[in-house]
């Protein structure tokens, strides 16, 4: 079929998944991380000075290294907390082998002005999702190679608006305190990679695919399954009438399974090997890989025979289903249970600077705990979380900065808008991750103020449109007799620290008034199931006490525990037919960094199964033999 020209023009509407940058056939892919010239400007100059029209930064500059957060790279506490502005710069010598050059940030925190040549090329707000740019007109294409500066000025204040919002106290020109509603560090800079990327002036800009449905035999395993796709062509028009795509669907053998040549279409799928979360007592140990499929589209013009102009590769496409009933979460047509720990974008001396090291390490100690899930607390993470995720059959709860909601943001038309472009440009950019099995727009907002009920409804309606298949939610810690928004959502989930936050020292107390809470909210809702998305208590490693005190690595594994026996008498999987419980997640896998307070022992969170260093407290080995044993639960299928 053609591209028709319908198609072409669309791309102007709408917003575009900003594939991740692959390698192909036809695409180069050039890494810009390294040290970049940085420096802070403490008095908001920069600007007006045309600091990135300049050959160098002013001094005094130091060497950053990208991505990393600036914060703990030195030993300069003015760096460490520093409020508003700071600038990079990079030179680099551009080889002109391409006739479409993209500049892509994997995210900088918060708002970032990028400059090419001393030339405005992209701003960007939000900290978490990447943008890109097609610098071409910047550099000269006439020489074959040219020497490119980037200045980025980055700004980390937080207002009203942002996600997560804060607040700027000024008490005195020295004394500026930015109120963070959230609990973790606010780190910033150029966090995530940057990356070159090169395509031709037609070009495959952004490709969908969904499970549509799988049939099953009476053996539950599984016969066809439909998967719906597609894809849209970006670049100039004039060649629209000649352009031709094919879409090939590849098994992990890289054998062809299906193709087609329409730019949206459906895939049949026989004897289909499907996407499974790992770790339920069918499907796969979580240090196994789960089944990956390739999905490869071609673009080419059909007027120049043989002339491909770009390939782009899905290397991760799932066969899945998720469906809610009003008590189980079915993967597959199964009951999943979510069981894992949630974390953060977290470590030393990086801060929420993505490093390969603590990507691996973090799933490899996924496999070591056999969990099967998390939540990406509280924001978008880096793409290659997902990717890890979907390879290994790990669950995710995608879920938007969103994190400190109260009234002024509710009234707030400014924050509604934002929030809809982040839930746009988080679910267009994770939509094809298998991995990805709800949305959840927000953590912990003040949900029981009566303005919430408008914002979410708003909100609510809006992601329905966008949100591919999955239920969405929020994380709730409002009580269940004075939330406002869950009605508009699929899954309840809650936040509950019994024993920690309230009731302190008191674990006796805990099996009751989890299983009180969990009976409340289902006398509410009695048609959404419940995830517990957060408990957990504050540990610091090497602190023992008999019997159990708070902040002991004895309290956390009896807080821990205590929790359990109420899950499992309303569990989804332990009793199929009564129980509506679809998943746990302790707060939190690993220490983390928090503002400086008299709550955070050396400005640590230290509710981690591990340190911050990643190294097992006892409670993780509590944690390990539940997730063991909570594989071994046979699951029934429902059709
Ligand atoms: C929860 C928040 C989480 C905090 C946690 C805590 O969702 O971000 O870190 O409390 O206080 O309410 O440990």
């Amino acid at each position: 079929m053609k591209v028709s020209l319908f198609v072409l023009t669309l791309w102007c509407v709408t917003i575009h998944g900003l594939l991740y940058p692959e390698e192909s056939e036809t695409r180069q892919i050039r890494s810009l991380d390294g040290l970049w010239e940085f420096r802070l400007d403490e008095a908001g100059v920069g600007k007006t000075e045309q600091w990135f029209a300049k050959p160098h930064l002013p001094s005094p500059t130091i060497l950053m290294p990208v991505p990393a957060s600036y914060n703990d790279i030195t030993q300069n506490i003015t760096i460490h907390q520093h409020i508003g502005m700071v600038w990079y710069a990079c030179d680099f010598f551009f080889h002109n082998t391409a006739p479409r050059w993209v500049l892509r940030f994997q995210a900088a925190h918060y708002e970032a002005n990028v400059w090419v040549n001393g030339q405005s090329a992209v701003d960007h707000s939000g900290g978490h999702l990447p943008f890109e740019v097609d610098i071409t007109r910047f550099i000269s294409s006439s020489a074959s190679y040219s020497r490119v500066r980037i200045v980025v000025a980055v700004n980390n204040t937080l207002t009203s608006t942002t996600l997560p919002p804060g607040y700027l106290h000024i008490y005195n020109p020295t004394y500026r305190v930015l109120e963070t509603p959230f609990d973790f560090f606010n780190y910033a800079g150029i966090d995530r990679s940057v990356i070159l990327y090169s395509t031709s002036n037609n070009y495959i800009q952004d490709i969908t695919i969904d499970t549509d449905s799988i049939d099953f035999d009476s053996q539950h395993v599984a016969t066809s399954a439909v998967l719906s796709y597609s894809v849209t062509i970006g670049g100039t028009t004039h060649q629209a009438n000649t352009l031709r795509l094919i879409i090939e669907l590849f098994d992990a053998q890289g054998i062809l399974v299906v193709n087609n040549t329409d730019s949206q279409s459906r895939l049949i799928v026989n004897k289909p090997n499907l996407w499974e979360p790992c770790g339920m007592n069918h499907t796969h140990p979580c240090t196994e890989e789960s089944y990956l499929y390739t999905l490869k589209v071609t673009l080419y013009d059909d007027a120049s025979p043989m002339n491909i102009l770009d390939i782009y590769r899905i290397p991760h496409v799932g066969i899945r289903t998720i469906r809610l009933t009003d008590s189980k979460f079915l993967v597959n047509e199964r009951p999943f249970y979510f069981h894992g720990a949630n974390a953060h974008e977290d470590s030393d001396i990086r801060g929420k600077g993505f490093d390969r090291v603590i990507l691996a390490k973090h799933f490899n100690l996924y496999g070591w705990l056999h969990g099967n899930a998390f939540r990406t607390s509280h924001y978008p993470y880096a793409d290659e979380f997902y990717a890890m995720a979907n390879r290994f059959g790990i669950a995710i709860i995608g879920e938007t900065p969103a994190v400190g909601l109260k009234k002024d943001q509710f009234v707030s038309q400014a924050t509604l808008d934002h929030h809809k472009q982040v839930v746009t440009e988080m679910i267009s950019r994770d939509r094809n991750h298998p991995s990805v099995l709800m949305w959840s727009l927000a953590n912990e907002p003040e949900s029981g103020d009566p303005e919430a009920k408008g914002y979410f409804s708003a909100l609510a309606d809006f992601t329905r449109l966008l949100a591919a298949g999955r239920p969405i939610t929020y994380v709730i810690s409002a009580t269940y007799d004075s939330d406002q928004g869950i009605q508009f959502f699929d899954m309840i989930c809650i936040n509950r620290y019994f024993a920690w936050y309230s009731q302190a020292g008191r674990l006796d107390q805990i099996p009751s008034l989890v299983s009180e809470e969990l009976a409340n909210w289902r006398h509410r809702f009695p048609n959404k199931p419940i995830l517990m998305s957060e408990y957990g208590a504050d540990t610091v490693s090497g602190l023992h006490n008999d019997p159990p005190l708070m902040f002991t690595e004895e309290y956390q594994k009896d807080f821990l525990s205590g929790y359990h026996g109420s899950f499992d008498n309303v569990s989804s999987i332990v009793h199929p037919n009564t129980g509506y419980f679809v998943g746990e997640l302790v707060w939190n896998m690993f220490d983390f960094a928090t503002d400086q307070s008299i709550t955070r022992v050396g400005g640590l969170n230290r509710k981690g199964l591990f340190t911050r260093q990643r190294q097992p407290k006892a409670a993780a080995f509590v944690m390990k033999k539940r997730y063991q044993e909570l594989e071994f639960i046979p699951t029934e299928v429902t059709h």
